[in-house]
């Protein structure tokens, strides 16, 4: 319990601290942004999975930085409650200092979402990647992209009480029918 509170102190801090340090290095903030952008999305979706293998382990993951994240009303479990037909996307576990680092980058997922399992386990289901709109925005004129899918935008406002966002959900780890990069799975479940 005391972990992740510290865990989440940490990772508000190092948000947004990361908005500011990104704001300041206006001109440094989307330098990793274009790297995703050679070879196929297939071959891009195989690096996501080969880079992120190892946080099938969430002890691996939390040890690398990733914490948990909950909204703002203290839920870990993000479902789409009004409509539990379209599913949902799980638990997520951010890295700060991914996060607020103005990029988006194939190998570095700034968040893991992971399944809660009926034996209390968790298991690593989609890869979500994130950068704060205002940090973007500083040196790019349109949403970024990654495995040639456009961003989600989420403004502010949102469960999270996040500032305005975008973010790519990558569902490598557990299919999705919806679709690979749709952000809510109806195959994930937090009834467990
Ligand atoms: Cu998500």
């Amino acid at each position: 319990m005391r972990r992740w509170k510290q865990g989440r102190r940490r990772l508000a801090a190092a948000v947004f601290g990361g908005v500011a340090v990104a704001l300041a290095a206006a001109g440094v903030a989307g330098a990793g942004a274009g790297s995703a952008r050679s070879g196929s999305n297939a071959a891009a979706l195989a690096q996501a999975q080969k880079a992120t293998a190892e946080y099938r382990q969430l002890a691996v993951a939390k040890a690398d930085g990733y914490g948990l994240l909950k909204d703002a009303k203290g839920i870990a479990c993000i479902a789409m409650d009004g409509m539990p037909q379209m599913g949902a996307m799980g638990i997520h576990y951010a890295n700060g200092k991914l996060v607020g680092d103005g990029k988006v980058a194939v190998a570095t997922p700034d968040v893991l979402v992971y399944e809660p399992q009926a034996n209390g386990g968790r298991r690593l289901v989609a890869l979500e990647y994130v950068v704060f709109q205002s940090a973007w925005a500083k040196s790019h004129s349109s949403p970024p992209s990654l495995f040639g899918q456009t961003f989600n935008f989420t403004p502010k406002g949102n469960r999270f009480g996040l500032p305005a966002y975008y973010s790519l959900h990558v569902w490598i780890w557990k299919h999705n029918p919806s679709g690979t990069f749709s952000m809510w799975n109806p195959n994930v479940s937090c009834k467990a």
